[in-house]
């Protein structure tokens, strides 16, 4: 390849203008951001910033400063020099909040914790400690603080810090008190009980089904095939009606229970993985360490609890079931069941089956453990796996 000099001596010139050029620009990304205009400019821009007052949205991971009003622009920039940026604590605990305002004092300093309003300071020193009455539920939390001048805010910081749960789960061992047959050819994705029956839903492209089974004999009483390109996910009872999710496709469908028919579709902007419901609600899972808490009718988001254990997030939960307060959730591909406190998102025990399915053998068929269910008159639980030759009824030991 022949090289030009000049050709390559005009680029790195033009690279080192830009460098240059960027660097006086003031975007300096996680620091303080301070936009220098010329004196007319900014006397216009105060007039305007007077007139939307209440229209201030500054938010970062740095400081953020109205500057519009440079000539009363005393306030200076306000610091967070605590928490740091994914800052670990655990539940229960306060979080200490250090800031600093380096020029002339704001009038106050608002400090919300995860949205919620923890404490107005009004004079230096500029700390405080938000109260362990606020750091009660596990995941990444913002603590924003928005410093006031004249009744305007004028600088806003906002940090994320990961709250980890303060239980140290227990691990919990399993009892089998029945096995039954379980078709070989089911790829496990969803699993539900009711009223003596179980409810089944199956994955992989062509293979996709909701069935009805009877528990003692496996028996496929009735099946609805889903189109060949989709592939079935989590399900769920809600009232009188099925829910169904797919993987990929962002749609799921809702039946009718008693024929099968399909009454609606939803729609949803994550993968969708398991369904269980609880109480009025619908839980989802997307593989992630999030639960996403679902309203039935329109499929609407109301909230989302983020999983974690003492040491980190608990990701991959798959197959969800609602038992007795608990949502229990199959982690995938492991022989772990966890259980979670919805109030909080903590784990609060695993249930670890491993060597359940004794000898599975060589068959290269047999994927992993996927699918409880759970009887809430008998109080029986039930578990089986993508492909798996048999479920189980068990009890967990501790
Ligand atoms: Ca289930």
């Amino acid at each position: 390849m022949r090289r030009n000099p000049v050709k390559y001596l005009f680029i790195f010139s033009t690279a080192l203008i830009t460098l240059w050029a960027i660097s006086c620009s003031g975007k300096t990304g996680n620091t303080a951001k301070v936009t220098k205009k010329p004196s007319s400019e900014a006397a216009a821009d105060k007039a305007d910033a007077v007139a939307r007052t209440d229209t201030f949205t500054g938010t970062g991971t740095g400081a953020e400063v109205d500057t519009a009003d440079a000539a009363d622009a005393g306030i200076s920039l306000v610091r967070m020099k605590q928490p740091e940026e994914n800052a670990q604590y655990r539940t229960g605990e306060t979080v200490k909040v250090v800031l600093s305002s380096p020029g002339s004092a704001p009038d106050s300093i608002m400090v919300w914790y995860d949205g919620r309003l923890a404490a107005t300071l009004r004079s230096a020193p500029w700390e405080c400690s938000i109260p362990a009455s606020f750091t009660v539920s596990t995941g990444r939390k913002s603590v924003k603080i928005t410093a006031y001048r004249k009744g305007r805010p004028r600088a806003s910081v906002t940090r994320f810090i990961v709250m980890l749960s303060d239980i140290i789960p227990k691990r919990q061992g399993y009892k089998v008190i029945n096995t039954y047959p379980h078709d070989r050819t089911a790829f496990t994705q969803g699993l539900f009980y009711d009223n003596g029956m179980l409810y089944e839903g199956t994955g992989q492209e062509t293979g996709s089904t909701l069935r009805e089974v009877d528990l003692y004999t496996g028996t496929v009483r009735r099946q609805l095939n889903l189109s060949p390109e989709l592939f079935g996910e989590g399900i769920t009872l809600y009232q009188d009606r099925i829910y169904q999710l797919t993987w990929k496709s962002r749609v799921g469908f809702v039946y009718e229970k008693s024929s099968f028919r399909q009454i609606n579709k939803i729609y949803y902007q994550s993968e969708g993985w398991g369904l269980t419901t609880m109480n009025d609600n619908i839980v989802m899972s997307d593989g992630s360490n999030v639960l996403y808490i679902i309203e039935p009718e329109m499929f609407t988001v109301l909230s989302r609890l983020e999983v974690y254990d003492n040491r980190g997030m608990v990701d991959q939960l798959n197959e969800l079931e609602y038992i007795e307060g608990e949502i229990w959730a199959n982690i995938w591909n492991s022989d772990l069941i966890a259980r979670i406190d919805p109030a909080t998102g903590k784990l609060l025990a695993y249930i670890d089956l491993k060597g359940i399915l004794r000898d599975p053998g060589t068959d290269t068929t047999i994927d992993v453990l996927n699918g409880i269910a759970w009887d809430s008159e008998g109080r029986r639980i039930f578990v089986t796996g993508k492909n798996w030759p048999s479920l189980f009824e068990i009890r967990v030991t501790e």
